[in-house]
């Protein structure tokens, strides 16, 4: 019996010690030689055939190596516990030398780009910036600028109206009439109103039913065309550059008297005649004109006590002269291939 027990005990450390590559091969070890159907169990129960002197022990030797093989159970578990941490540590190692990854950083978009550069300049020349709604009162988008009922621009199918007398603005100028209508009678005004604007228009390389508008208004005694002038060749000599050419040509529009269209020598071929220019070497750049008696006297101005001058351009058109770019969809596609270059 003793020797049986001995065999089994050998047997069973040679096993847990050796031949047990993980937690659950030790635990299968376990059971084959202490759980209920296990081997050592089932000497426990040979006993009862054992004479009463002999059974105490007998009983006495397989408690004995019941414990001996526990103890080396015991130590293997943590062995084999601590192998297991060890191959976990290693196999999740994070190495911490290895680069980032670093975050995509955006940037502004050209249009904004180009927004805050004409700002700046109208700032730096005492300018105020004002903002004013998108969705617009009738009123202060034509009536207030002096365009009369019967007018084309206030046609259904140029405008974007939302109800008889409201529309998406077609234009910044309802920020100048709310800003004179705000102030004292006859307050002097130095201002610029940019913005979304609305119209019914083709969506192709040179239009699109929203684009962005820079208007300015200059109100005080003593306005006059020189100060448009001066102005705003300062101003398209700080955007462009130093030495380009600025030429002022007659025109027509509700809210100004007289009007003229500004045109720059082409910044492309420097008026020698290209594409861009369509041979003329000049282009359209800005509309301007001095603010006409009735529009100041609508929004509370009195025309014998002071004058004004006011502009309008396109900051779509500014940003793809600018850039060199050749169509305004570019701007509002979201193209990264596009938006990174600048
Ligand atoms: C008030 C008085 C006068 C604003 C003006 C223009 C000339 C003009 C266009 C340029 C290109 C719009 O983006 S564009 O299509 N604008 O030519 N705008 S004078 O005159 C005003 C505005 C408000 C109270």
């Amino acid at each position: 019996m003793k020797e049986k027990i001995d065999q089994l005990k050998a047997q069973a450390a040679e096993r847990i010690t050796s031949m047990t590559k993980n937690l659950q091969e030790l635990d299968e070890a376990r059971v084959q030689y202490l759980g209920k159907k296990g081997e050592l169990t089932a000497l426990l129960r040979g006993m009862k055939d054992l004479s009463k002197e002999d059974r105490p022990k007998v009983g006495k030797i397989v408690n004995e190596a019941r414990a001996q093989i526990e103890a080396l159970i015991a130590e293997r578990k943590e062995e084999l516990q601590k192998k297991a941490l060890e191959e976990r540590l290693a196999s999740e190692k994070i190495d911490v030398t290895l680069p980032g990854r670093r975050p995509d950083i955006g940037h502004l978009h050209p249009l904004s780009l180009t927004l805050d550069r004409i700002k700046t300049i109208f700032l730096n020349m005492g300018f105020s910036v004002e903002e004013g709604p998108e969705i617009e009162k009738d009123y202060f988008n034509f009536e207030a600028l002096n365009l009369p009922k019967d007018h084309p621009a206030r046609d259904m199918q140029d405008s974007f109206y939302i109800t008889e007398d409201i529309l998406m603005r077609s234009q910044t100028s309802p920020v100048q009439a709310r800003t004179m209508q705000k102030n004292e009678p006859n307050a002097p005004i130095r201002m610029i109103a940019p913005g979304r604007v609305y119209r019914r228009d083709e969506y192709d390389a040179t239009h699109s039913p929203m684009f962005t508008q820079v208007e300015g208004l200059v109100i005080d005694k003593g306005i006059t065309l020189a100060d448009l002038k001066g102005t705003l060749e300062l101003f398209l000599r700080q955007i462009f550059n130093e030495n380009v050419g600025v030429r002022f040509r007659p025109s027509f529009f509700p809210f100004t008297e007289p009007s003229a269209e500004v045109d720059i020598s082409c910044v492309m071929c420097h008026g020698k005649g290209c594409k861009v220019c369509k041979g003329t070497g000049w282009l359209e750049i800005l509309g301007a004109g001095m603010v006409h008696p009735h529009v100041l006297e609508m929004s509370g101005y009195d025309p014998k006590v002071v004058s004004g001058f006011a502009f309008g351009m396109g900051v779509e058109r500014i940003a793809m002269l600018s850039y060199g770019v050749d169509d305004l969809r570019l701007f509002y596609d979201n193209d990264k291939r596009f938006l990174r270059q600048f």
